[in-house]
């Protein structure tokens, strides 16, 4: 035992306009501010291979079929496993804006897609220490109405996308923040639930995803 401790993997989930890269980038400022080692993790991550792909076809620049595109952003998250893991170990902990779940849930509201087939390749990547799924209510989503351009970026999708994350968080074990407040107040509210768990998983093993 070396007594290095390890990082925490920490992934931010939610729709889209809840705020999740505002507080990805906020969580990792406050943390090194606590000289906690820290970094930010996007996914997807459109500056690789697979990314650039990924972002043609979120802007409708490229057309890949459901299963087709469901495998390019699970492969982008493949291809920085060791990269990640390599820095957890060092003690590194990772504040991750989107991960499998975003996956999962994207795919499988489409109707051809079954969650059990858009889990299956997600097997074997890390397993995050904490989930943070950011939720806005209805009230609130009708008032950030201003979607991009982007393939999922309407009203129907994001009503899918909303319900299937909230089914999900039922099923794993999720803290769920409401994304209502004020920037600070969700930052505030996060952040205390980020530092608790750095502090408990420093000599506990890492694992891996398994659904
Ligand atoms: P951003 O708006 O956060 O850049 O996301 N997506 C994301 C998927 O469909 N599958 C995935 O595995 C991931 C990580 C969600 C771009 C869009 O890509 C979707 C929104
Ligand atoms: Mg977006």
């Amino acid at each position: 035992m070396n007594g290095l401790k390890r990082g925490a993997l920490i992934v931010v989930e939610g729709v889209d306009r809840s705020g999740k890269s505002t507080q990805c980038r906020k969580l990792v400022e406050s943390l090194k501010a606590r000289n906690v080692n820290a970094a930010l993790v996007t996914f997807p991550d459109r500056t690789t291979s697979t990314g650039g792909l990924i972002d043609k076809y979120l802007k409708q620049e490229t057309h890949l079929c459901d299963e087709a595109i469901h495998l390019m952003f699970t492969a982008n998250r493949w291809e920085k496993k060791a990269e990640m893991e390599r820095l957890l170990k060092q003690g590194v902990t990772l504040v991750v804006d989107r991960y499998s779940y975003s996956g999962i849930v994207y795919s499988s509201v489409k109707k051809n897609m079954s969650v059990k087939w858009c889990q299956e390749p997600e097997n074997g990547l890390l397993k995050p220490d904490l989930v943070l799924l950011l939720v806005l209510s209805e009230a609130e989503m009708v008032k950030r109405p201003n979607y991009g351009s982007e393939i999922y970026e309407n009203r129907e999708m994001q009503e899918k996308v909303a319900q299937a994350f909230r089914d999900l968080s039922e099923r794993e074990k999720w803290e769920v923040v409401s994304a209502d407040g004020g920037v600070e107040d969700v930052h505030k509210e996060l952040l205390d639930k980020v530092i608790k768990k750095v502090s408990q998983v420093g000599t506990q093993p890492l694992h891996t995803l398994n659904f």
